[in-house]
């Protein structure tokens, strides 16, 4: 049975996916979906997905959409060891938090001053900014006190907010102040089987 990830070589929501794909050393087909040409508005990928979003993932059957959604698939399905969903109530609970997070405060911020540069749109940055800042400093408090997001090993939470911290200087949001995030993104780095998202050209 194959794995296919429908997904944007630049999207961080598909990097999260494929860079779990790619831990877990599961093989699989990558098929890109033409976002700039408006691929995903088209009624052949509205149907794997009617909110017209990357990424989506196929298993045989099975058919995903939303990047959490399908990291959470993926270790219940894939990850003998258990570590990267735990199963305990209040580390599941909070990983449940950074997953809400991922997908309010980091695209609001990071991703969405990202994407402006990405397509060089001109938007008010005050907000995006305010909300980048925020957060950047509840992860970087939360980081100087442990290595991981949520307990003492990589989890979900971890993957699901590394790509789009890690490209936050993309759309102007520099790291430097923030050296815990720093040292948290390398560890990320390090974990066997990491492959990177593309960089912007510009930056
Ligand atoms: N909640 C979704 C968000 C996915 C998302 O925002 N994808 C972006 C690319 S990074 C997208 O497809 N944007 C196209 C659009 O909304 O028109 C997830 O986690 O997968």
């Amino acid at each position: 049975m194959s794995i296919i990830l429908h997904g944007f070589p630049l999207s961080g929501h598909t990097h999260r996916v494929e860079l779990f794909l790619s831990l877990l050393g599961l093989s699989f087909t990558r098929v890109n979906v033409d976002l700039p040409q408006g691929a995903h508005k088209k009624p052949e990928y509205l149907v794997k997905n009617p909110l017209g979003e990357v990424p989506v993932l196929e298993d045989g059957e099975v058919t995903l959409a939303d990047s959490n959604a399908i990291l959470v698939y993926l270790a219940l399905r894939y990850d003998p060891t258990g570590h990267w969903l735990p199963r305990e109530p209040v580390a599941l609970a909070q990983v449940q938090r950074w997953f809400s997070i991922a997908a309010g405060q980091l695209k609001q911020g990071p991703g969405t001053l990202r994407v402006a540069a990405l397509f060089k749109r001109t938007i008010d940055r005050s907000g995006p900014v305010a909300i980048s800042k925020q957060l950047l400093s509840l992860l970087e408090a939360t980081l100087a006190r442990q290595s991981w997001l949520v307990g003492s090993d990589a989890t979900l939470a971890d993957l699901s907010l590394y790509t789009y911290t890690a490209h936050a200087p993309e759309g102007g949001i520099s790291l430097e102040p923030y050296p815990a995030v720093r040292s948290w993104l390398a560890r990320v780095e390090a974990l066997p089987g990491f492959v990177p998202m593309a960089k912007l050209s510009a930056s």
